[in-house]
């Protein structure tokens, strides 16, 4: 199965922004039933949930290919469903089920060769990993999608990754997610300079949007696609956003103020409400609107059936898939 984010079969640049408000709200009550699943005690373990940055993910959709790769972080989720990860296999894997990684790798290790998608929790690893895509999609006119936070900017796996792709000329998009922290250390206590400079010396070029607008992301993202698609080499591209959760599930999350918290999570930048807002400003049917957010509850509804209807690992297949 697969989550068909329309945004996708855009052929311009301009996004449909039904389609993209649909997407994003199917995205947002993903995540909300991962997190009521832990709450509930269904699933174990530390969850990181992209609540808030859905607009670059329906942004990401629209500028991926198919035949493009993405590795994700340890924040993954919505980066999978905007490249047609199989909804359900990852609900199961996040349900402890037999799903996308057969149970043995969680939320922080999913595995979807078919969609050249992965991810990996190793805090800026996704980087080198993704440059391996890119090596092996160079000429192709396919692109590999290196996600980051903040906080991995700072890494040296990023760094480093960033001047082989330089210097290799890679099909490379380095995508910043800039939520302005790395756990509970605020990204001005722990960044120098402009993230989206971090390439300059390297000769790669960098764009800072708003990502809690997708148009924005997209209108970022498509230069930098086509200059990878083109054979011109790697680009980065910051969005802007704010995790409207505690950095995992759990986290008492103290380390933000009240007032920062409202600024960015009041209905004038919540992204799935600006999303909804302007919609209503540009004349949409009520109906219309109501019957996106009926069909995406129903989608994430049926998927989560569907998830819960699958067997729970097989302990006789604990060893396959392992090397030593
Ligand atoms: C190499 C490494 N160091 C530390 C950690 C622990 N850790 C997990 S998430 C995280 C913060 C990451 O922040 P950022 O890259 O900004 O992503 P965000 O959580 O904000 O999406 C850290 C330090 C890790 N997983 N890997």
């Amino acid at each position: 199965m697969t989550f068909d984010c329309t945004v996708r079969s855009c052929t311009v640049s301009s996004l449909n922004p039904l389609r993209t408000y649909q997407t994003m709200v199917t995205m947002r009550i993903y995540e909300e039933a991962v997190g009521a699943a832990v709450e509930t005690g269904e699933v174990h373990g530390e969850m990181h949930l992209g609540i808030g940055q859905e607009a670059v993910a329906a942004a990401l959709a629209a500028a991926l290919r198919p035949e493009d790769a993405i590795v994700s972080t340890h924040r993954p989720h919505l980066h999978a469903l905007a490249h047609g990860v199989d909804p359900v296999a990852m609900l199961a894997e996040l349900l402890e089920r037999d799903g996308l990684s057969r149970g043995k790798g969680g939320h922080m290790h999913l595995f979807a060769p078919e969609r050249n998608f992965m991810c990996t929790g190793i805090v800026g690893a996704g980087a080198p990993i993704a440059a391996g895509y890119a090596l092996a999609l160079r000429g192709t006119g396919a692109v590999a999608v290196a996600v980051a936070g903040d906080g991995a900017m700072n890494q040296g796996a990023v760094l480093e990754t960033l001047n082989l792709a330089a210097l290799w000329n890679l099909p490379m998009v380095f995508l910043v997610e800039d939520n302005g922290y790395g756990i509970s250390v605020r990204r001005e206590d722990a960044s120098a300079g402009v993230l989206a400079e971090r390439g300059g010396s390297f000769g790669i070029p960098g764009a800072t949007c708003d990502g809690t607008d997708p148009q924005a992301v997209l209108d970022a993202l498509e230069p930098a696609f086509a200059r990878a698609r083109g054979g011109e080499g790697p680009a980065v591209v910051v969005a802007e956003v704010y995790r409207f959760r505690g950095h995992y599930e759990g986290d008492a999350d103290q380390y933000r103020s009240p007032e920062e918290k409202a600024s960015w999570m009041g209905e004038d930048r919540d992204p799935v409400h600006r999303q909804r807002a302007l919609l209503v400003a540009q004349g949409t049917d009520a109906s219309d609107i109501e019957a996106a957010e009926t069909a995406a509850a129903a989608t994430v509804g049926g998927w989560l059936a569907a998830a819960r209807a699958l067997p729970m690992p097989d302990p006789a297949r604990v060893r396959e898939d392992v090397i030593a």
